[in-house]
């Protein structure tokens, strides 16, 4: 029996929840146009006959302004240090970019494991620049192997695995086979909200939105009852989530409630309440009531 873990690293939106989702065959982790959507480690558990995956998505590498962003950074280094295997997702745009962030933020976390380098959106691209992005991505010092997919059409996906298992460690499992993720009902319900914010607003508004489930609760007859809070920094931000006469925020919980009832596999009665807290992406206390803060090294 193999088992472990593989972290999924790379800068924001070069798809790496598209990826896991991917491995996995279910929608786990959330995904955007968006950069900076994951903001948490989430695990996706891949279980077979003779191995067991678990990848772990993270936010994407960044410079952290501040402190919320800091933690997004924790938890993708609390990963790296958790893996055994490390596989650094790089796509198409700005490659140059993010081969020094990788030398900067990745290889000094890699400490002698097994790490891949995954060109995605290899769909974007003609085959002579994927032949000299395959050729930038090889040069990199400490990576032991480079490969081009497409997360979104699928497109070598087994070839990923196949490459993962060679040097996943002889391990029993870590997780029954039964289960797929490391995260409860409510924290893919509060996920589900917070990607429909990431598609209906913009500029700052999707970047000062926490989502916080208050109730849950699940009736023998009847809709699941679910209660939320969406969080945002500023009263303007309020009047945007809110909308003109509610339209907004009636948008969203239509949107948000059919992914929720497919995700659940049940009917529910979602109620969304908008609350101002000031500066809480700067705030301990509350980023560790939110989840939003890293296991400490
Ligand atoms: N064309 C194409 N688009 C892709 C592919 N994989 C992901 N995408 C798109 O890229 C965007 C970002 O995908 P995500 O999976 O959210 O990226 P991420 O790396 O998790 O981003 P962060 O959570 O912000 O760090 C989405 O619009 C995806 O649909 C791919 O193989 N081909
Ligand atoms: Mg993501």
């Amino acid at each position: 029996m193999k088992a472990g873990y593989v972290a999924l690293v790379g800068k924001p939106n070069v798809g790496k929840s598209t990826l896991m989702n991917a491995l996995i065959g279910q929608k786990l982790s959330i995904v955007s146009k968006k950069p900076q959507t994951t903001r948490q480690s989430i695990l996706g558990i891949l279980t077979e006959k003779d191995y067991q995956i678990i990848f772990i998505d993270t936010p994407g590498l960044i410079e952290p302004v501040y402190k919320l962003q800091e933690e997004m950074m924790n938890f993708a280094v609390s990963a790296m240090n958790e893996a055994d295997i490390i596989s650094v997702i790089v796509d198409p745009i700005r490659v140059e970019d993010q081969l020094r962030d990788i030398k900067k933020k990745v290889i000094p976390n890699v400490k002698g494991k097994p790490t891949l380098c995954v060109l995605n959106k290899i769909d974007t691209i003609d085959e002579s620049e994927r032949n000299k992005l395959e050729k930038y991505c090889k040069q990199i010092e400490g990576i032991a192997l480079t490969l081009a997919i497409s997360a979104s059409s699928g497109y070598n996906i087994n070839v990923f695995l196949e490459s993962i298992l060679s040097y996943l460690p002889e391990h029993p499992p870590y997780y029954p086979d039964d289960i797929l993720s490391d995260r409860s009902e409510r924290f893919f319900v509060s996920e589900l909200i917070r990607e429909k914010i990431f598609e209906l607003f913009f500029e700052e508004v999707p970047y000062s939105t926490a989502v916080i489930v208050r109730e849950f609760i699940e009736r023998e007859k009847g809709k699941t009852y679910i209660a939320v809070d969406i969080v945002v920094e500023r009263d303007s931000q309020k009047v945007i989530i809110i909308g003109k006469n509610g339209e907004m925020l009636k948008k969203l919980g239509s949107l948000a409630r059919k992914e929720i009832e497919t995700f659940l596999q049940r009917e529910i009665f979602l109620e969304m309440h908008v609350t101002v807290r000031k500066k809480w992406r700067q705030n301990e206390s509350m980023l560790k009531q939110f989840g939003y803060v890293a296991p400490k090294q």
